[in-house]
């Protein structure tokens, strides 16, 4: 046996593995660990056992083990909140009134710009330990608040800096075409030369993006900005994703899909088309019904096409300030069970094994298979179903990542 090597037995997988049915569920399973990384989850009977002779062994007592959760989509680092304008819209006021009180998007930037990297970090821990404790193991998150170069990059930074605070993997997405920020009103263009396009060059020159992202909408970026962008992310090397026809049809799917996007995200409005050129792409249908149920869409996506095309579909709270504070993947798998009658096993592949591919991390996380991060969520419950039937109830007993006792 080598140093680290640890066993999980007496355990009930839900492994996601695409080469068994469903969920991939194994009844009296293992889960062996090395080096941090899976080298078996399988039925107990076959482990592998000559070789894990002395590893460290832990009853799981028939608990459920599925892969560590995954949110692929959030702008949890930002600063400030958007309560007052809340408030304001409970009581009945228009975009435009909250805009004049200072409210909407454009306060978020202001509070961006005015924080600094470790204030960013501060601030955006206690929402980062909310996703931990319901075992969440890698969170995606984007830039976008800051819309200046410096303030894109100081957004990056501090998400990537949240890794070193907790035990969990970050992956961070460029989304400087995200708004036109107040001293670019109407000039879309000269914002995205002068600040998103060299924002993106600054920022991968210094390491700090794993993908690039824009919001394709009437009240934002056109296709043709988006188009822009995309070129220029190809051109680096980048992969991309879009949030795409969440409030009218503009084809971002399938201008998302011409890319081969790993994800296009939101997707209210997609029509068939759009559908059926995700699933040609493998591009991942990223839905978030925290958005959709905070600003009270009616429109739901369209989840028969996505069936019917086999375009995979994944989950994830979409945590922002405006328009989905919201900071929970258990509720957020129950919103997409009855909000848009997804089934049990797509919520739950939707935020592990769908997840993942959103992220271009098929191969490193998302099911319980040899060979990929050793990272687990172990769950008292009787049976899968139970994740995504509470409401505000937390199940988790515990969360492993790269094979460690990790905290929350
Ligand atoms: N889609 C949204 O719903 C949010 N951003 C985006 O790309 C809105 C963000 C905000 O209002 O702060
Ligand atoms: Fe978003």
């Amino acid at each position: 046996m080598a140093k680290g090597d640890r066993i999980w037995t007496n355990a009930r997988l839900a492994t996601l593995d695409p080469g068994r049915l469903g969920l991939g569920i194994v009844e009296g399973g293992a889960v062996a660990v090395r080096d941090g990384r899976i080298l078996f989850a399988g039925p107990a009977a076959e482990l592998p056992s000559s070789e894990l002779t002395g590893a460290e062994t832990i009853d799981c007592d028939g608990r459920w083990v599925t892969p560590g959760l995954i949110d692929c989509h959030t702008h949890l680092v930002h600063a400030g909140n958007r309560a007052r304008e809340f408030e304001m819209r409970l009581a009945g006021a228009s975009y435009e009134e909250i805009a004049r009180a200072g409210g909407g998007i454009v306060s978020s930037v202001s509070s961006v710009r005015s924080t600094d990297e470790d204030g960013l970090v501060r601030e955006s821990l206690p929402r980062l330990d909310a996703l931990l404790a319901e075992g969440v193991t890698t969170v995606e998150i984007k830039s976008g608040y800051g819309l200046t170069v410096a303030d894109e990059l100081k957004m990056l930074s501090a998400a990537r800096k949240l890794s070193e605070k907790r035990d969990v993997a970050i992956v961070t997405t460029y989304l400087g075409a995200h708004a036109t920020p107040a001293e670019y009103k109407g000039r879309n263009g000269d914002f995205l030369r002068e600040v998103v396009l060299p924002g993106l060059e600054a920022a991968h020159a210094e390491g700090l993006i794993d993908a690039v992202d824009g919001f394709c909408e009437g009240i934002a970026f056109s296709p043709e900005d988006m188009r822009l962008v995309f070129d220029a992310a190809e051109k680096l090397g980048l992969p991309v994703k879009l949030h795409a026809d969440q409030l009218s049809n503009l084809h971002g799917a399938a201008l998302a899909a011409e890319y081969g996007a790993l994800s296009a995200d939101h997707l209210e409005y997609t029509d068939e088309e759009g559908a059926a050129a995700m699933a040609k792409a493998g591009t991942v249908a990223v839905l978030l019904p925290g958005a959709f149920y905070f600003i009270r869409e009616t429109k739901k996506p369209p989840v028969e096409l996505f069936r019917k095309h086999g375009t995979p579909m994944a989950l994830a709270t979409d945590c922002n300030p405006g328009t989905s504070p919201l900071t929970s993947l258990l509720l957020t798998m129950n919103m997409g069970a009855t909000l848009f009658a997804l089934t049990v096993e797509e919520c739950i592949a939707g935020i592990t094994r769908e997840a993942a591919g959103a992220l271009g991390k098929l191969d490193d996380i998302g099911t319980l298979q040899p060979g990929k991060a050793a990272d687990l969520a172990i769950w008292d419950i009787a049976e899968p179903a139970e994740l995504v039937y509470r409401i505000g109830f937390n199940p988790l007993h515990s969360r492993i990542r790269a094979g460690r006792d990790a905290t929350f």
